[in-house]
């Protein structure tokens, strides 16, 4: 196994100085870091297999076809799909569950129907839904959270009812870091009724957990591409085959048909019917090399190491009296969220970014959760295996720091 130092040589930005200080990189939950494998494979298809897909006969176009069509694959195993035609390639989770809801949503839910959303969801996860509710008056329910920051499956169970259509939640908190028991709460949704739908929204999963779809029993299940180590602007839609067949296309034009003429127009097949137009094919292909580097890293590993960087930093930030910790959950992932006695969140994260150390600092787009924490904003740090404690020591520097300034 690679040491953590050898690790980080295969991230050239983790050198990177920021405010004169070597960069320490604690957002990753907005978006982590990218290998050199990555950034290769981007720049190998652009210099040298820059074509369109699914288009040309000639050999460039193929070449691209061929790579692009060879990350489904990787895709489809890295989360144990069935079949390549359950994976469409998206921009990213919000536009994967946008799609469920204009797709699936609008056609087979009717007035009166009921979405079941949590308190924890990322706002991706509730306005998607929202506007289908504005568009075919159907009724949104929301699970509560526990004040450890865990959902409250009695809630759950309440606000299951015969209107219950479709169920969507977070598979991990990015706010919270809160692990929630996906299996355990589909198993409870598929005895209830086996009808409802239940998408997941798996953002902040992928890049921490082994995610076996078949093994979890969902019907949808989304993750983005710049979240595990890929690049921005892709990301991944996972629909059972039986579902997404009898779903209509979402977006129209090139690729996603069969034929057109102005009387009739045939749509393609999967799960091409679903990526109109061009598609981000280098994205694409980086987002099939970062998923081969996690899998040669491998989960266990990483989960691992990950978990040692969260209880370090849990033991270090609970020893400072002024903080906070939002979101105890058992099961946690590496993410915390805290808050510095009455000092405002943008405040800390200026005064660690002096420090060259990079953490999120707000509502990380979950603001219903933070009502319910009744805090405007919250500090928050979030780990990836390249992490380490040292870097950790200089959060709680920067604390210290900031506690210091505000005395
Ligand atoms: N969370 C964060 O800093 P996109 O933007 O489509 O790649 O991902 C949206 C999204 C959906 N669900 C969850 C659980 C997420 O964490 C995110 C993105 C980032 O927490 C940016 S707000």
């Amino acid at each position: 196994m690679k040491s953590i130092s050898k690790i980080r040589e295969d991230f050239p930005i983790l050198k990177a100085q920021v405010n004169d200080k070597t960069l320490v990189y604690l957002d990753n939950a907005a978006t982590t870091q990218k290998p050199k494998t990555v950034i290769e494979a981007i720049n190998n298809y652009y210099q040298n297999q820059n074509s369109n897909v699914h288009r040309g006969v000639h050999s460039l176009s193929q070449l691209a076809t061929q790579k692009y069509e060879s990350t489904r694959e990787i895709v489809k195993n890295f989360i144990v799909a069935k079949s390549t035609d359950e994976i469409i390639f998206t921009r990213g989770t919000t536009e994967s569950i946008n799609l469920i809801a204009q797709s699936y949503g609008r056609s087979f839910l009717n007035a009166g129907d009921e979405i079941i959303i949590s308190q924890m969801e990322h706002h991706s996860n509730i306005v998607p839904w929202q506007i289908l509710c504005g568009q075919i008056s159907v009724k949104l329910k929301v699970i509560d959270v526990t004040d450890s920051g865990e959902l409250n499956l009695k809630s759950l169970e309440k606000l299951l009812s015969d209107k219950t259509k479709i169920v969507s939640l977070m598979h991990v908190s990015n706010t919270l870091g809160t692990i929630n028991p996906i299996k355990e709460i589909i198993k409870i949704i598929k005895n209830f009724n086996k009808d409802i739908i239940v998408s997941i929204d798996g953002a902040q999963a992928v890049q921490h957990l082994k995610v076996n779809v078949l093994d979890l029993g969902c019907d949808f299940y989304s993750f983005s591409g710049h979240k595990i180590y890929g690049p921005t602007g892709v990301g991944v839609l996972y629909g059972k085959r039986e579902l997404l067949n009898k779903m209509p296309p979402w977006q129209g034009g090139g690729d996603m048909i069969a034929s057109v003429s102005f009387d009739k127009t045939t749509y393609n097949i999967l799960p091409y019917k679903f990526e109109a137009g061009t598609p981000n094919i280098a994205g694409v292909i980086g987002l099939g090399e970062a998923i081969k580097y996690v899998q040669n890293l491998g989960l266990d590993f990483i989960y691992e190491q990950e978990k040692k960087l969260l209880d370090y930093a849990f033991r270090k930030l609970s020893q400072i009296k002024e903080v906070k910790i939002i979101g105890q959950a058992k099961e946690k992932s590496a993410v915390i969220s805290f808050i510095l006695k009455d000092i405002h969140a943008h405040d800390v994260g200026t005064i660690l970014d002096q420090s060259g150390v990079a953490i999120r600092a707000g509502h990380h787009c979950t603001q219903p959760l933070m009502e319910r924490f009744n805090v405007p904003a919250t500090v928050r740090a979030s780990f990836a295996f390249y992490n380490t404690e040292e870097e950790v020591d200089n959060l709680i520097d920067g604390i210290k720091k900031t506690l210091e300034i505000f005395k």
